[in-house]
């Protein structure tokens, strides 16, 4: 009864000192919302894949085509079974769309090959290692408009994408 009265008594109080908590929110929480800089997260999820096709002799003919050097295309001649494969190294995807002032984390999973050292120019320029089932997250803020390329040093000419930091 007397806690429920003391309450009851000091309406003017609890009033007083939830304005102060509505008017410090209002401070603390407008200006972020005004520079539109706080909820800019933006996550890309990217898997560094390998698509594959293969046949056997009988069926298709080795082609025999030579694949320019870089380890991004594969050509594997038919083994003692008459079966060949070809296959190349991609970023899915390989488009990154993002907006300036944005912060940006690519998460890359990697899906096939056993390393790749990823770079993307101006943004990370110390590439990034990603092993075959681990996940790699590269952070950065998108600060200046432009196309730029984002590459694997270790499948070449393939393993490339694009990450475009549209003008805001
Ligand atoms: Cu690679």
């Amino acid at each position: 009864m007397t806690s429920k009265g003391a309450v009851a008594g000091r309406p003017g109080i609890v009033a007083s000192a939830l304005a102060v908590v509505g008017m410090l929110t209002l401070v603390l929480v407008l200006p972020q919302v005004g520079m539109g800089q706080a909820a800019d997260e933006r996550v890309v999820y990217m898997s560094l894949i390998e698509p594959k096709g293969g046949v056997t002799v009988d069926k298709e003919p080795f082609p025999g085509t030579q694949m320019p050097k870089g380890g991004g295309y594969v050509l594997n001649p038919p083994n003692p079974q008459g079966r060949w494969e070809v296959s190349v190294y991609q970023f899915s995807p390989a488009t990154v769309v993002v907006r300036q002032g944005e912060r940006v984390t690519l998460e890359m999973v990697g899906i096939n090959g056993a390393k790749h050292s990823v770079h993307i120019d101006k943004y990370v320029p110390n590439h990034a290692v990603v092993k075959r089932g681990e996940i790699g997250r590269v952070k950065f803020t998108a600060d200046t408009p432009g196309i730029y390329k984002i590459h694997c040093e270790e499948h070449q000419p393939s393993m490339e994408g694009t990450l475009v930091v549209l003008p805001r």
